[in-house]
């Protein structure tokens, strides 16, 4: 029986904004990785881990990819994605049913080169009426690519995401554990801390300010029952620093209530957080501010 056990990392990869996060917490059940309708949420390569009783399935969540070229972060994200693309046993493309986009294609690309095996993720079905007219397009992604199996879903809606984990288990080699059983995350708290600051920033803010912003956490303090942490709110531009603070420090009061009272209730504990805005200018065009704020791994050459 035991020898039937399966393990392995699944890159869950995708243009930005097709779902992929909001698709590695429904399968995990806990939110890991932050959702908003913006592309370009997830900055790093998070790992989402699903046991069921023959499997330990390693989600990937990656940062959505797109065409090279232009900042210095753009360039890190997709650095990030292939990365974690070269070390998976499985690559599950995720696209939107309502259509197949270039982007789509920069993403497959990508999986193909990496030779790995892939799988196809339509997500949002429950965007598409009647459901007939999926049927073309499920035909049209057939084609495109040799995937293993095309599995139609809805992420948020939990739609068809039982099929989609025994599929995903087939195609994974056989192994034991690669994780401690009940390992939900490699992230730690100061990671899931900002993360989810940064996810109430960017839905709270407008237009150029959320793609400039970052956040930091500096320093955690256990004080009794009490978790404190002192986070930076990172932007580019003096003019976006009041944005963020808002008028009389309202808004980011709001942000940060927002953050802390999510927090409390993945974590199961009381927190307090400590916000500040401070000014880096043209942060994602330097290669040593991304690796402060880790978006960047240290590299040799
Ligand atoms: N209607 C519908 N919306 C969905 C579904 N799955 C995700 N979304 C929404 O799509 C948006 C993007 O979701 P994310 O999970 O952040 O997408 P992502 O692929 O991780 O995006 P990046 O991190 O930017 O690459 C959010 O507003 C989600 O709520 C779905 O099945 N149906
Ligand atoms: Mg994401």
């Amino acid at each position: 029986m035991n020898s039937e056990f399966r393990a392995g990392f699944v890159a869950v990869v995708g243009r930005p904004n097709t779902g992929k996060s909001t698709l590695v917490n429904a399968l995990v059940a806990e939110k890991i990785s932050i959702v908003t309708p913006k592309p370009q949420t997830t900055r790093h390569s998070i790992l989402g881990i699903v046991e069921t009783p023959a499997a330990q399935v390693i989600l990937v969540d990656t940062p959505g990819l797109h065409a090279a070229g232009g900042r210095q972060i753009n360039r890190a994200l997709n650095r990030s994605a292939g990365a974690s693309i070269a070390g998976a046993d499985l690559g599950l493309l995720m696209v939107d049913s309502r259509g197949w986009k270039d982007g789509d294609d920069v993403a497959l690309s990508r999986l193909r080169d990496a030779r790995v095996p892939m799988l196809l993720a339509v997500n949002k079905v429950d965007l598409v009426h009647p459901k007939e007219s999926l049927l073309p397009f499920l035909q049209q992604s057939s084609e495109r690519a040799d995937f293993a199996e095309i599995v139609p879903i809805s992420a948020r809606g939990g739609h068809n995401l039982d099929r989609l984990v025994e599929v995903i288990v087939a195609h994974l080699p056989t192994g034991p554990r690669l994780f401690p059983e009940g390992t939900r995350t490699d992230r730690g708290l100061a990671f899931r801390i900002g993360e989810v600051l940064r996810e109430k920033l960017l839905m709270a803010l407008r237009e150029e300010v959320p793609y400039g912003l970052a956040v930091e956490v500096l320093r955690m303090e256990e004080r009794g029952p009490l978790l404190l942490a002192d986070c930076i709110i990172w932007v580019e531009r003096k003019s976006h620093q009041g944005m963020v603070i808002g008028a009389g420090g309202e808004g980011l009061k709001r942000i940060g209530t927002a953050a802390r009272e999510e927090l409390e209730s993945i974590l199961s504990r009381r927190l307090h957080l400590e916000t500040r805005v401070k000014v880096k200018a043209n942060w994602r065009d330097s290669e040593a501010a991304l690796r402060q704020l880790g978006y960047e791994e240290s590299r040799d050459e």
